[in-house]
């Protein structure tokens, strides 16, 4: 199997999902640190465009979206695995709800004063004007849900994540799956990020046990590489052959056009590139880079728009 690199950063919930998969498939693999706000060149070399956190990366062949490098990460390593027969479906839809409910609002809690106070300690006034004003703009200028409202949804989701606990180890049955991933990163932020504001879990004990099981996965076994490394490796590296990827077209689009592809939300900046497979579920784009040589982006469906670039 090729080297897989990860490009994240600690604090990043998104990341510590696909951190504690990597543990729980036992993977080894190596860890590029990422900055958190823009600008992030070297980011933007190997992904042409795409900047949210994290991104994997296989040789020359570059996977964005949490839900399809878990994808990516299962086909790699089938066992233990992510989607167990009898809850495939069920557990892809509650991890969307978590990754798109529960995630927002459990950071709008985590990012109220005390938490955000905790967070940027030691940080420069310049970095924490700068980072605001990152997420501030990918909000697209949106305030963050203030934090009562915040405080009484989150609650209401940890209920019902208790609620999935009171007959199993996790949520879906005996084993982890998917959906266990995905409640896990954003209400692992409280517990270790910002514990100061911990005691929301006080009421439902059984998530707090549930956190420290999946904690005890880990990490797998990883190695830390510099970004201009990992952007070494992309350049010696040849993509992916995509040639006998079946092609499912829904919106007119030939392979071979210039197209480009933006997140649904949070995050608009575009990737342009040729579109080299169009599958059931997913994308892949071959772009040129100067530093990082011909390099193919691949997204998922779910969650991205997909426009042809007038000629
Ligand atoms: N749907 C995306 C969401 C990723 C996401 O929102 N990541 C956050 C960090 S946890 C992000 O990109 N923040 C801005 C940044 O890192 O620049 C996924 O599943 O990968």
């Amino acid at each position: 199997m090729s080297d897989l690199l990860l490009h994240h950063y600690p604090l990043s919930p998104f990341a510590e999902k696909i951190r504690l998969v990597l543990g729980f498939k036992n993977l080894s693999w190596k860890s590029v640190i990422i900055p958190m706000y823009m600008p992030k060149p070297d980011v933007v070399a190997l992904t042409g465009g795409y900047r949210r956190t994290p991104f994997l990366q296989i040789g020359a062949d570059i996977y964005c979206d949490t839900a399809l490098i878990c994808d990516v990460l299962e086909h790699l390593q089938p066992k233990p695995t992510l989607y167990p027969e009898a809850v495939k479906g069920v557990t892809r839809i509650v991890a969307q709800w978590a990754d798109s409910l529960v995630f927002p609002v459990a950071m709008a809690y985590n990012f109220q004063p005390a938490g955000a106070a905790h967070v940027l300690k030691g940080w420069a006034e310049q970095d924490i004007k700068d980072f605001v004003q990152d997420r501030t703009q990918m909000r697209g200028g949106a305030a963050r849900m203030p934090a009562a409202d915040a405080t009484g949804m989150y609650k209401s989701y940890l209920r019902r994540l208790s609620h999935m606990l009171e007959n199993h180890s996790f949520l879906l049955g005996d084993a982890p799956s998917l959906a266990d991933f995905s409640a896990y990163h954003p209400t692992w932020y409280t517990l270790r990020q910002v514990p100061v504001l911990e005691s929301i879990l006080d009421a439902t004990p059984n998530v707090r046990d549930w956190l420290l099981r999946m904690e005890n996965m880990g990490h797998g076994n990883s190695q830390e590489i510099s970004s201009s490394q990992a952007i070494e490796i992309a350049h010696s590296s040849t993509p992916k052959d995509m040639s006998q990827e079946a092609f499912v077209d829904h919106h007119g689009i030939a392979l071979g056009s210039q197209v480009v592809i933006t997140a649904e939300s949070f995050g608009l900046e575009p990737t342009q590139g040729e579109l080299v497979a169009a599958t059931r579920t997913r994308y892949t784009l071959r772009r040129q880079d100067a530093r990082a040589g011909t390099v193919q982006v691949h997204f998922p469906r779910n969650g991205f728009i997909l426009k042809k670039v007038d000629a």
